[in-house]
């Protein structure tokens, strides 16, 4: 396949509520959201001028598998639900949305991104480097780059509006969060991140980390797990095969796209480069083999 269609945007006839660098969120009216994966992808934080055909549609696939896998660990927000009971107007739209959509539950979101680390890469290799603790939780000496933790860490961060999330301890957290309710989600959190990574790394890959989001249920109270859940949007996915501690693996989706845009030499700011067809080609695989490697389907087109 080489296509390098115009980034698609969603067109669905709902209000529309919040709109992500790669997704999108609108009313469904009464107790349910709509939330569409588009097939935008971002780099460098900057969303690229050509989209990833069925980028979408994989990591739909990815969050529904995972809702399912994880469901007797904590509620979730998702809400299997046919296209005919949903408002004709969106009906259509759905339709040809092609599965990058889930009717969800309207929540009440806690202010807080619920890191799980199993790994010490990215931010945290930073903290530790610097401090030898990420987010307060100090760590055994001489770790180097990459290297698993001795037991997966909650590292929380705050939502930033712009710029990147800031890391904070647990007890800033748990101050942002109703009474009650941070250690419940952390401790789900931890469970998902557990069942998610064992499940990965007998299929050859490794959940190096990975970020959540939680919300109270208005009508129990009960704490339930939304947004996408261990996507390569949300997490970062490393082949097995390629895990060497002292440096960063390579992304099993972004890599080949980020080596790319490496070597065209931009510097970051908007706007990216187009990207050539074999780009967008090759960095689709990376995400068709997550999607098939994770989920022990076949992805059909
Ligand atoms: C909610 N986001 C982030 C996601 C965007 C932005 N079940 C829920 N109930 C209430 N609010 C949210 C959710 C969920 N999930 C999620 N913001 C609000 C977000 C997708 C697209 F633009």
């Amino acid at each position: 396949m080489s296509q390098t269609a115009a980034v698609s945007t969603v067109e669905v006839d709902l209000p529309h509520l919040s709109s992500g660098k790669v997704r999108e969120l609108f009313d469904l009216g009464g107790d349910g959201l709509l939330f569409v994966a588009s097939d935008r992808i971002s780099a460098y934080d900057v969303v690229m001028p050509q989209a990833i055909p069925d980028k979408g549609r994989l990591l739909t696939g990815m969050s529904i598998f995972w809702f399912g896998a994880t469901s007797d660990i904590c509620p979730n927000h998702y809400v299997p639900t046919p296209l005919e009971n949903l408002p004709r107007a969106a009906r259509e739209d759905l339709a040809a949305l092609g599965g990058r959509h889930m009717v969800v539950r309207r929540l009440e979101m806690l202010p807080v991104e619920f890191v799980v680390r199993g790994y010490l890469v990215g931010s945290g290799w930073k903290d530790y480097k610097r401090t030898g603790a990420v987010c307060g939780i100090a760590l055994p000496p001489g770790m180097r780059e990459a290297e698993q933790l001795p037991e997966p860490i909650f590292t929380p961060a705050t939502k930033a509006t712009v710029g990147h999330d800031e890391n904070i301890s647990e007890a800033q957290a748990a101050d942002l969060c109703p009474p009650g309710t941070l250690k419940i989600a952390r401790d789900y959190a931890v469970g998902v991140y557990r069942r998610a990574a064992d499940y990965a790394r007998n299929r050859g890959i490794i959940l190096a980390d990975t970020k959540f989001e939680f919300g109270l249920d208005p009508a129990s109270g009960e704490v339930t797990l939304a947004d996408e859940v261990l996507t390569p949007d949300s997490s970062r996915f490393w082949p097995a095969d390629r895990w060497e501690p002292g440096s960063t693996p390579p992304s099993l989706d972004k890599q080949y796209l980020r080596d790319w845009l490496d070597a065209a030499a931009w510097d970051h700011s908007p706007p990216a480069p187009d990207l050539p067809p074999d780009v967008v080609d090759r960095t689709r695989a990376g995400y068709v083999e997550a999607y098939e490697r994770l989920t022990g389907r076949t992805f059909d087109a």
